[in-house]
């Protein structure tokens, strides 16, 4: 796959006075590389099957609701591939809607890998976990633990066991840890989402008024640690 910037990823026109207009240029170019940084995956919507149309719309009033909350720092949605179908429709709500697109963008990426192969700054990346909190499983809970190396999974245990559905739990990394020496990235918050798989614990059996309030939760808590982080 190829790496695209944020400005190659939004919807067309949301950097259109680039080097046009220098009255309509951002106060602090310069500011990208350190403002606070939370890159995350759509949770649920693959091996845990969640509807992306629901999914979605839950992503984009919840990263509506936040931005406010945050001061300068970014919301980052991260997906493998540039034919990715929920990065296409948040990409597409967020348009709709009055959200600063220097603020909360779609990134395609491996997320354990942004920095030094898609020039992005970041600092906090979120895991779609299951409840057990172990390395593997596939996804990206297998690649975050897989770049980590072991300190991820002894600095999650500090924090916590298991995880219910609809919480998340802010694990810091210590500095030996290779995604914070390669990529700059100072906590994983793991967040467990609703469970659509029947092959999976906690199986929803198709209940979304269950699914989309425990997505929304699970948001709002991997939001929530992410304030705490930049606070
Ligand atoms: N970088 C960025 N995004 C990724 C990556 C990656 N390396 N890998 C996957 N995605 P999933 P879930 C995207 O299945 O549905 C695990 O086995 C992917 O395309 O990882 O919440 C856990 O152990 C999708 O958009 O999480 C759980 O048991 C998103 O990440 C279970 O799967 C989430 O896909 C959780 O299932």
């Amino acid at each position: 796959y190829s790496m695209l910037g944020p400005m190659d990823t939004l919807p067309a026109g949301c950097f259109g006075q680039k080097n046009s207009d220098t009255k309509s240029q951002p106060a602090k170019l310069g500011s990208a590389d350190t403002v606070p940084t939370l890159a995350f995956p759509s949770i649920s919507t693959a091996d845990f099957q969640f509807d992306l149309e629901k999914a979605s719309d839950i992503i984009v009033e919840k990263a509506e609701e936040f931005l406010p909350k945050l001061g300068t720092a970014r919301l980052v949605l991260v997906d493998l591939s540039h034919g990715s179908k929920i990065l296409s429709l948040v990409k597409a709500k967020t348009s709709q809607k009055n959200i600063d697109s220097a603020r909360f963008f779609t990134f395609v990426g491996d997320i354990t890998k942004l920095h030094s192969e898609g020039g992005l700054h970041y600092n906090v990346i979120a895991n779609a976990a299951n409840w057990r909190l172990k390395p593997g499983g596939g996804g990206v809970n297998a690649a975050i633990y897989k770049a980590a190396g072991p300190d991820l999974e002894a600095a999650t245990r500090v924090r916590a066991n298991t995880l219910l559905p609809g919480k998340s739990v802010v694990v810091p990394l210590p500095s030996t840890c290779p995604l914070h020496k390669a990529e700059g990235i100072t906590h994983v918050i793991h967040v467990l989402g609703p469970n659509m798989n029947p092959n999976r614990p906690d199986y929803l059996n198709n209940d979304y008024t269950k699914g989309c309030k425990t997505l929304r939760e699970a948001y709002t808590s991997l939001f929530e640690g992410f304030l705490s982080v930049v606070q």
